[in-house]
């Protein structure tokens, strides 16, 4: 069997805040046609792909905040995807804002990511672990970053599946910052890591960071590719949204750690490039063969709680 996948990042434009969750998904399936006639298998879309990012509004009406997620998935307004992916055969993969309710009847709330399979369903979901922000309203700010107060941190870990050929583990945005983050994956043989993220161009806690932010974007991207030997696809929400610039970038990264394929633009836009999974080997296999030269006694301090 080919372990050659191709695979399409599509990388989305600004979406209004009054913008129907129905455009936007009318111009995911134009991407993911794009995709798909480019020849790819799977297509991967951004963080909270159907609506704007709202946590940078800071609202107290839960049914406003209610708005912006999601109680069923697939529903009505999302359903077309999952059909134009059975119609184009590909997989494909996006995050959104997931309302849940859980065994003890209590509502969940939090910020996720599925991977869908050719046929319609669902074959993996993820998380997000690294909440970025605040939880309360801070009027110095520009605008705010409330995910500590619409989500709660994900409470499924960094699961990898044996999906499409490959082994595929999924994180989201800020999880990219931390090394932990591909360790966990990388240390169940991920192969391919689908990514999204929605990045302000302006950091307000640390302004004089603003023009690092590309520069910071791939750097931990891709480390996080070479240092697991892993395919990594990063997708952004970019462009200019509701006021709030948000950084593009949108590239593959072969285990390597080089890019090999990347945006040009800020805008709806779709890069393809065929990834060969055993490519992963010349990486795990030789400079970072866990099994050979980890030293996990001498990591101890890494799950430690630090109080301060
Ligand atoms: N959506 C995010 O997680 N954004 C963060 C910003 C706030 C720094 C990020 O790490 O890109």
């Amino acid at each position: 069997m080919s372990r050659r996948l191709v695979i399409a990042a599509a990388q989305l434009g600004p979406i209004a805040r009054d913008e129907p969750r129905s455009d936007v998904v009318a111009r995911m399936v134009g991407l993911m046609r794009t995709a798909a006639g480019r020849g790819a298998e799977l297509v991967v879309f951004p963080e909270l792909a159907l609506t704007t990012f709202f946590p940078r509004w800071f609202m107290e009406d839960q049914t406003e905040i209610d708005r912006f997620f999601e109680t069923e998935m697939p529903s009505s307004e999302t359903l077309p995807l999952f059909n134009a992916a059975k119609d184009l055969g590909v997989a494909f993969s996006f995050g959104y804002a997931e309302k849940t309710v859980d065994e003890t009847g209590k509502t969940r709330r939090f910020n996720t990511s599925i991977l869908i399979g050719s046929d319609g369903e669902i074959l993996a979901k993820y998380r997000k672990i690294h909440l970025p922000g605040h939880n309360e309203h801070e009027d110095w700010r520009p605008f705010q970053h409330l995910e500590k107060r619409y989500f709660e941190v994900g409470d499924m870990g960094f699961p990898v599946s044996e999906a499409l050929k490959c082994r595929i583990g999924m994180c989201i945005c800020n999880d990219r910052r931390w090394p932990e983050t591909f360790r966990m994956l990388g240390l169940q043989k991920a192969e391919l890591v689908l990514l999204g993220y929605n990045t302000p161009v302006h950091y307000p806690p640390a302004p004089d960071h603003d023009h690092l932010q590309d520069f910071h974007n791939h750097l931990c991207m891709q480390a996080g590719a070479y240092q697991n030997g892993t395919w990594v696809v990063g997708v952004a929400k970019a462009g200019c949204e509701e006021g709030c610039d948000l950084i593009g970038g949108t590239c593959i990264i072969a285990p390597t750690g080089e890019i090999v394929a990347k945006c040009a633009t800020l805008g709806d836009e779709v890069i393809v490039a065929e990834c060969d999974l055993d490519r992963c080997r010349e990486i795990q296999d030789n400079i970072f063969n866990f099994a050979h030269h980890r030293q996990p006694d001498q990591y101890g301090l890494l799950t430690e709680k630090i109080s301060s």
